[in-house]
């Protein structure tokens, strides 16, 4: 138990809670990240609903979306720290293990805020199906990023985040990772999407696009890309970002920290006494 509101205590105990030698690539970095990532990314501007506050993912309405497959491991590794921690809130806790996830990888800094609640009743919880499908392309990128509030350059600096970890086939029907060091922040993802000879892999499973490392031997894991992945190069506008992000890191940081930033706080905002009250939630309209 910590004292409520010493945030660091929480910190250092989601550091040790990263590294997980017989999970995936020995590390939960990349799988909270993605956690606080669907908690936030079910924003929606116009009717204002959805994102981290309320922790609906604590629900079966939510938790249960497809989108949302494979959390449940990211959860249960926060579990600990909730018990010990316990005036801490899911959706507080959430977003804060991506950001101390983030840069505990060798990524930038975020801000972050407290204040997010718990309190969630049906009619607060989001439509399933605000997550990105990722076999689609640049056209269902911009309708789920701009319902968001993002823009195209935006977009690309948020994909960002898939330099970190890798498809499950029994979570997305995809497999595998996007760079040779999925637990190591860097913006290698937007110069291996520019510089590999990326093919439709040959299997079984959903399309998405396959190449070997530079260097790699034979039994050396593929990387992957996903359609949406592969659309930021198809496209005439996203494209730009990838090449400026790809040759430079510095600007790539500092771009993810913003929009990361930014996308913890969708839909979360606090009274003067700094709590998101849940009252100020609003419902879901019943043609959403
Ligand atoms: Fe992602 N992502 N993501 N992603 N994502 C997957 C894994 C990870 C899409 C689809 C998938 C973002 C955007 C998109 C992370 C972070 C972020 C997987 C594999 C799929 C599929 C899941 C599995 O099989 O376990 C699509 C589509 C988009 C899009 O349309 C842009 C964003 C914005 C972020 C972010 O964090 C800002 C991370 C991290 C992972 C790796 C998870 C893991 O377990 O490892």
């Amino acid at each position: 138990m910590s004292q409520p509101g010493d945030f660091d205590a929480v910190r250092k105990d989601i550091i040790a809670v990263l590294k997980q030698p017989k999970y995936d690539d020995g590390s939960a970095g990349p799988v909270l990240v993605r956690l606080a990532w669907h908690a936030s990314g079910t924003y929606c501007k116009e009717t204002d609903t959805g994102g981290s506050n309320g922790a609906g993912m604590r629900y079966e309405a939510e938790g249960g979306d497809p989108a949302n497959a494979g959390l449940q491991h990211a959860r249960v590794f926060l579990e600990p720290i909730k018990e010990k921690h316990s005036w801490i809130t899911y959706a507080d806790l959430w977003t804060l293990a991506g950001v101390v996830a983030i840069q505990a990888m060798g990524g930038p800094e975020i801000q972050w805020k407290p204040g997010r609640t718990d309190f969630v009743d049906d009619s607060l919880l989001p439509p399933r199906g605000r997550l990105p499908d990722a076999a689609q392309a640049a056209d269902h990128l911009r309708h789920i990023f701009y319902r968001m509030g993002f823009n195209d350059q935006e977009i690309v600096a948020l994909s960002g985040a898939h330099n970190l970890g890798r498809c499950h086939a029994d979570r997305s029907g995809f497999e595998g990772p996007w760079v040779n060091s999925p637990t190591r922040f860097s913006n290698q993802y937007y110069k291996l999407l520019l510089k590999l000879q990326w093919k439709p892999k040959k299997w079984d499973g959903n399309f998405q696009y396959a190449a070997k490392a530079p260097g790699a031997d034979d039994d050396d894991e593929e990387l992957m890309m996903l359609p949406t992945d592969y659309a930021l190069i198809q496209d005439d506008k996203f494209r730009p970002w990838v090449q400026k992000y790809a040759e430079d890191r510095d600007l790539f940081f500092s771009d993810f920290a913003k929009v990361f930033a930014k996308l913890i706080e969708l839909g979360v905002y606090r009274d003067e006494t700094g709590i998101a009250r849940a009252d100020k939630m609003k419902k879901v309209p019943s043609e959403y």
